[in-house]
């Protein structure tokens, strides 16, 4: 009988299909367990081989929670805002919805392929307009909360395509589409008050269970910094405020630094006498990205401001003000004190343009370097300061700066509001209209969805607008307020926006009264498990977070945190190690594996290819073990004895290896899982047999892993019903322990031999058994026993003369 696997892959997925196998149930009383993967970008490349490494392993998760009784929710759906579909509509002259509608439905079939038991009944796609409605919605309670405004941003701008681009589009610092000069354009966006979350969105982390690292990288991008303003006088008249985290090197400042694009610079622009140096600087700042201009290795440029100079509030001392590209408009107050003899940028930047470097804290050699320990220093050069160290002198000058007006302690995130319009076709449109008179005016409830219309072409127009600006009869309307004339907004939403709570909407994908009902938030909510990869462990999951804290709010959650618990999966690479890649001609095809070894092959592998938090190298080889794993628990139906129970002799190792399945599934150790059930068939495969009972213990443990085979041969050996019914099966500790173990037993202190016994004997029962042994007991006989030793569970020595 042989192992076909295309056709009982194909048998099964039909029956799971019919049956509605993996539907969660609307059975609230239940206890229950929400799976989720991060949706896919619906691309025309179809699935690449890393998309299964997240789905099959919280597959593994969802089936095993199903056997262990739980009322699952493993959903999936279709992230298909974007670019890339919006630029192969363009190029091809194909309506973004036919491409979108194309991709989706080969990535679905190519999903179902690998026996994934995602509840298809409860698939979304943030395109559909009854599931952006939603997303419109939620944007307009923001808008009415005031966490939507808008604000003059400067974006990507492509002087030759005349359009604006997305970070992504611009590499290098050219146009991605054209290769021509990009530079930054300033543009009134519509943006929304994440920062307004920043301490929550820090705080909330220790509700969660997410990795480590997950932890670390929301902490780091929400950068929380503690130090204070401080107010420098100018000989303009005009104070200049200054953000510092170390406001206790205020003695060491010895110039400072503005931003290209502070303000200061228009008003100033009378007295300083070398303007038109600076205006030629601040056009070549505009073209660089804010990660170019803050990077320590670079080579550190500026202007001198001829005409202002500072005044430091410490001592009166008069110091030069800089323009420098290193110190960003949107970070602090645009504005820093440099202190070049303990900070590294300023001490680069003082070397360079022969500034001096005063030391404040003792501690390095300043001349060489700056010296930036916080830890060991001792302030010197800093009048009351002196003498104290870097914590203590930073109390005491906070103190002093509130005390005589001349500042004030202060926290400081790095977050920056988030950027939420698009001058794109294919996002959702913005659900709200300018009035002369009403000013911004959101659309009723009863006007959601607000569609996007057909357009004639969807590039943008050459002035950086969306397309839809250019259709009037769709951006003249009236206003839903007094009724008078009003144009739309014609800003799309970004693709962050539908992913910042899709997971809200498979609770209740149908409602078309909200985005869902209460009753399914509050049963399936929060998420019990949610796995992707650590590229969105920053933005995404960070606005989902703020999204969900929002609602929140509003009374909608009864929870303030989405996801319970985050984990990540390392990469899969190709077979030389390096990124998969069209380029490389490294690129995987999972629809080959399956159609080669099928997909119960393919899940295996993935999960048994390396460390699932790794990155892993793809290996053809190693793919071909697992299948011959799956040959062998195949043709193990040819030697079936009959036997509820365990044989004795297998009895600890079926004990362990459900013990251990059981444990690595929960650590995401599924390569060590897979080790175990190799190793569980190899004892088997020793007796030469496998008893039924034995058979239904090894198929429930390999279900979740290869649910199309197990459920086949349960099938054929007429175990009952469907194992994806079945139970998950139970250990018991005691019964984990090894039941014999080998003893070495020597003759005066010479190994003679080794036996085995129960793991429990005592001393005297090993003893008479040591000297039976046919090996020892020549050589006792006729001695006389001086002294006998037992090492527990080691060895014994009989000392004899
Ligand atoms: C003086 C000083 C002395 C500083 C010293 C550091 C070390 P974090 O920790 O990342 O929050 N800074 C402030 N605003 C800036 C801006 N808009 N662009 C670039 N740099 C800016 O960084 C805060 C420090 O970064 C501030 O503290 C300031 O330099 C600089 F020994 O002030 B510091
Ligand atoms: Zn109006």
């Amino acid at each position: 009988m042989k192992y076909d696997f295309a056709g009982i892959e194909k048998k099964w997925q039909d029956i799971w299909d019919k049956n509605n196998t993996f539907a969660a149930k609307n059975d609230y009383t239940k206890p229950k367990f929400y799976a989720l993967v991060e949706f896919p970008y619906p691309s025309g490349q179809g699935l690449h081989v890393g998309h299964p490494r997240s789905y099959t392993a919280l597959d593994i998760v969802a089936r095993k929670r199903r056997l262990q009784g739980y009322n699952v929710l493993y959903p999936m759906g279709w992230d298909a805002f974007g670019l890339p579909t919006e630029n192969f509509a363009i190029k091809n002259h194909i309506h973004p919805e036919i491409v979108t509608k194309n991709n989706v439905a080969r990535f679905k079939q190519q999903l179902k392929s690998l026996g994934l038991s995602f509840d298809w009944n409860r698939e979304i796609n943030t395109t559909d307009p009854d599931y952006y409605k939603w997303t419109q919605w939620i944007f307009i309670q923001l808008f009415k909360k005031g966490l939507a405004y808008k604000k003059e941003m400067a974006v990507n701008w492509c002087t030759s395509c005349k359009v604006v681009l997305a970070n992504e589009e611009v590499v290098g610092g050219v146009c991605e589409r054209c290769g021509g000069e990009v530079i930054r354009k300033v543009k009134s966006q519509w943006m929304l008050k994440i920062t307004e979350y920043a301490q929550r969105l820090i705080d909330d982390l220790d509700l969660v269970d997410y990795m480590d690292k997950i932890k670390i990288s929301q902490k780091n991008w929400i950068g929380r910094s503690t130090g204070a303003e401080v107010d420098f006088g100018t000989t303009a008249g005009d104070v200049l405020k200054v953000y510092t985290t170390r406001p206790d090197t205020l003695f060491g400042a010895t110039y400072m630094v503005i931003s290209p694009e502070h303000p200061y610079l228009a008003q100033w622009a009378d007295r300083i006498h070398n303007m038109d140096d600076i205006r030629a600087y601040q056009a070549e700042a505009a073209k660089k990205s804010d990660f170019e201009r803050t990077e320590v290795v670079k080579e550190k440029t500026g202007v001198k401001i001829d005409g202002v100079c500072g005044v430091n509030p410490v001592n009166g001392k008069e110091i030069p003000i800089f323009v420098s590209d290193y110190v960003l408009m949107t970070y602090g107050t645009g504005a820093i004190m440099a202190v070049p003899a303990h900070d590294t940028r300023d001490w680069e930047f003082a070397k360079k343009f022969n500034l001096p470097i005063i030391e404040v804290v003792r501690g390095g050699d300043v001349e060489k370097e700056a010296f930036t320990d916080c830890e060991t220093g001792v302030m010197v050069n800093s009048d009351f300061l002196d003498g104290l160290s870097v914590e203590e002198a930073k109390e005491k000058i906070k103190d002093w700066l509130s005390e005589t007006g001349k500042g004030h302690p202060k926290v400081n995130y790095k977050l920056r509001d988030w950027v939420f319009s698009r001058q794109r076709y294919w996002g959702e449109p913005i659900p709200l209209v300018y009035c002369e008179k009403c000013g911004w005016v959101p659309l009723p409830e009863s006007e959601l969805p607000l569609r996007l219309p057909e357009v004639e072409s969807y590039e943008p127009t050459g002035d950086g607008e969306s397309p839809l600006a250019a259709m009037d009869e769709w951006v003249n309307t009236t206003c839903p307020h007094c009724g008078g004339p009003a144009k739309r907004e014609t800003d799309t939403m970004p693709q962050w926006a539908g992913s910042s709570w899709y997971f809200l909407r498979y609770c209740d994908p149908h409602n078309d009264e909200a985005l869902a009902s209460k009753e399914a938030l509050d049963y399936w909510m929060p998420v019990d498990w949610y796995n992707g990869g650590m590229e969105h462990t920053t933005l995404h999951l960070l606005y989902s977070r703020f999204w969900s804290k929002f609602l929140y709010d509003l009374g909608i959650l009864s929870k303030p945190e989405p996801y319970q618990k985050r984990t990540s999966h390392g990469m899969i690479l190709g077979e030389n190690g390096e990124k998969m890649s069209k380029s490389r001609g490294n690129v995987v095809n999972p629809d080959e594996i399956v159609g080669e070894y099928g997909a119960d092959t393919m899940r295996l592998y993935e999960m048994f290819i390396g460390d699932f938090e790794k990155a892993a190298p793809w290996s053809s080889s190693s793919i071909k073990g697992c299948k011959r794993f799956l040959d062998r628990i195949w043709a193990l139906q040819e030697n079936v004895i009959p036997g509820e129970g365990y044989r004795k002799e297998l009895e600890t190792a079926f004990h362990q290896t459900i013990k251990k399945v059981s444990e690595d599934i929960e650590a995401l150790k599924f390569n060590t899982a897979i080790a175990a059930m190799m190793s569980l068939l190899n004892d088997i495969s020793a007796t030469g047999s496998i008893t039924r009972g034995e058979y239904k213990t090894l198929l429930i443990l390999l279900n979740p892993f290869a649910p199309h085979i197990s459920e086949e041969i349960w099938e054929a050996q007429q175990m009952g019903g469907m194992v994806n019914e079945a139970q998950w099966v139970s250990y018991d500790e005691d019964k984990c322990k090894e039941s014999t173990i080998e003893i070495a037993v020597q003759i005066c202190g010479k190994i003679r031999a080794r036996i085995t016994v129960p793991a429990d004997i005592d001393k005297d029962s090993v003893l008479v058994q040591a000297k039976a042994d046919p090996a020892v007991a020549p050589l006792l006989s006729g001695k006389q026993i001086v002294k006998e030793i037992y090492v527990p569970g080691k060895l014994v020595n009989i000392v004899a003369k």
